[in-house]
């Protein structure tokens, strides 16, 4: 990319930051998503440290401060002022006791200490300065321990408890548990979303009914993790982003041992433990050998979900790690499930659901268009293998991100946007790509 382009592109993703900023966080986008999201803040907060390290510090922490008793990071917290802009709102989850502040009950991919180590490695001076990882560390280790506790399944790996905790809504690994929800639910379904999306880009009523069900039924369960709600997914994107957050925790609680002698309580080693247990797990429990990728696991019934998606190429992260690392040959087959036809072999951008799948739409959320977190989350695997011509490829996505004014995500083929526009984590890991 030529320089002029990259300042230029660089200076309107941070354009659009500045703009989602909110004074405590980054909203998604304006309109869609008025609100602050969990993940969505880990991944601006990895664009934001290059222009303004202390805002990617307060973005972190404020998500941080909404954590529940329970050491749950929630999905969406809530902005009070805007109660009516998104559904569900605030007022959905009223009443359920043990978050300090209006959220979600439900949580989402867990990138957040991998975030916050980023963040840190950006301006460590500015970070000590503040005690930013002092202050962050005991709640991400909460947070882990939420998952490991009190989300653990029989694999011996986390569980989602519905469709919005992958991030990753519509996508067909949740198509067969989903049906089994029953598509009532007492709450009247509003759709203000639609005042922002195409229909065709956003779920649809079925699916609606059933997040509703579910979301209700667990809300009404008081969000304990002990009560059945008929819907119980392990995810490998959830399950390796977590391991790859352990291996980012264990550096923080190296740093912090050495600037205080010890004196935080911080656990190097079991958090590079945690992380090994996991990668053994999803080895042993989630590949799939035929379709050549990690697929999700029912664990109500037991039965894996033989679907491709990006999902499943996400522990290509975990193949570069020094320690623990991937099964062997397991990152050989994975890099040749994404150059085959089902992904980048298929096509000019990496889907988020194989082409090769009966559900492919390239149009349809997360059931095919091609989403910059992903491509980020790829391209950073590709590039620790070495696999510098596969990270050029993927960064192609970055070209589209100013022409198409950051969209939510893009067509598969076209590079058409997408969803909303000016959408915060296209604009911030657009601008990681670009510096
Ligand atoms: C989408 O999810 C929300 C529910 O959390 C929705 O569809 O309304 C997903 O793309 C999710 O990954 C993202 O965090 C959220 C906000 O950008 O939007």
């Amino acid at each position: 990319m030529h320089k002029d382009f990259r300042e230029d592109a660089a200076d309107a993703a941070a354009r659009v930051l500045d703009t989602n900023w909110t004074g405590r966080y980054t909203v998604p986008a304006t309109g869609l998503y008025p609100h602050q999201w969990s993940w969505d803040s880990a991944f601006v907060a990895i664009g934001t440290r290059h222009r303004n390290p202390r805002r990617a510090r307060a973005e972190l922490v404020s998500l941080l401060e909404a954590q529940w008793d329970d050491g749950r990071v929630p999905q969406i917290v809530y902005d009070l002022d805007r109660g009516d802009d998104y559904a569900p709102g605030p007022d959905f989850w009223a009443g359920v006791r043990g978050a300090p502040r209006p959220a979600s009950g439900l949580v989402q991919p867990p990138l957040h200490a991998w975030s916050a180590w980023l963040v840190h490695c950006a301006d460590p001076a500015g970070s000590t300065a503040e005690g930013f990882l002092h202050r962050v560390y005991p709640r991400l280790v909460r947070w882990h321990a939420y998952l490991h506790d009190r989300r653990a399944g029989a694999a011996g790996l986390p569980v989602i408890k519905h469709p919005w905790e992958s991030g990753t809504d519509n996508s067909p690994l949740w198509d067969v548990a989903l049906e089994r929800v029953p598509p009532r639910a007492r709450t009247p379904i509003r759709r203000p979303d639609l005042q922002h999306a195409g229909t065709g880009e956003r779920p649809g009523a079925r699916d609606y009914r059933r997040y509703y069900r579910l979301a209700e039924t667990y809300r009404d369960a008081g969000c304990a993790d002990d009560v059945a709600i008929g819907f119980a997914m392990v995810c490998p994107l959830f399950c390796s982003v977590l391991a790859v957050a352990e291996l980012a925790l264990g550096r923080v609680a190296a740093t912090l041992s050495a600037v205080d002698g010890g004196a935080t309580e911080s656990d190097p080693g079991g958090h590079v433990a945690a992380a090994a247990r996991l990668v053994a797990a999803l080895d042993s429990h989630l590949w799939d050998d035929e379709l050549g990728l990690y697929v999700a696991l029912d664990d109500t019934t037991g039965e894996p979900v033989g679907r491709a998606t990006v999902n499943g190429l996400v522990p290509l992260l975990l193949a570069a790690a020094p320690t623990p690392a991937l099964a062997p040959g397991r990152a050989e087959r994975l890099v040749a499930t994404l150059t085959g036809p089902g992904f980048l072999g298929g096509g000019r951008y990496l889907p988020s659901t194989s082409r090769l799948d009966p559900a492919f739409d390239p149009a349809l959320y997360w059931r095919g268009p091609a989403w910059f977190n992903m491509t980020w989350l790829l391209r950073r695997a590709v590039w620790a293998l070495g696999r510098h011509d596969l990270a050029a490829r993927l960064d192609e996505q970055t070209t589209l991100a100013v022409p198409e004014r950051f969209p939510e995500y893009v067509d598969p083929d076209t590079g058409a946007g997408r969803g909303t526009r000016q959408f915060s984590w296209s604009a911030a890991l657009s601008l990681d790509a670009l510096l």
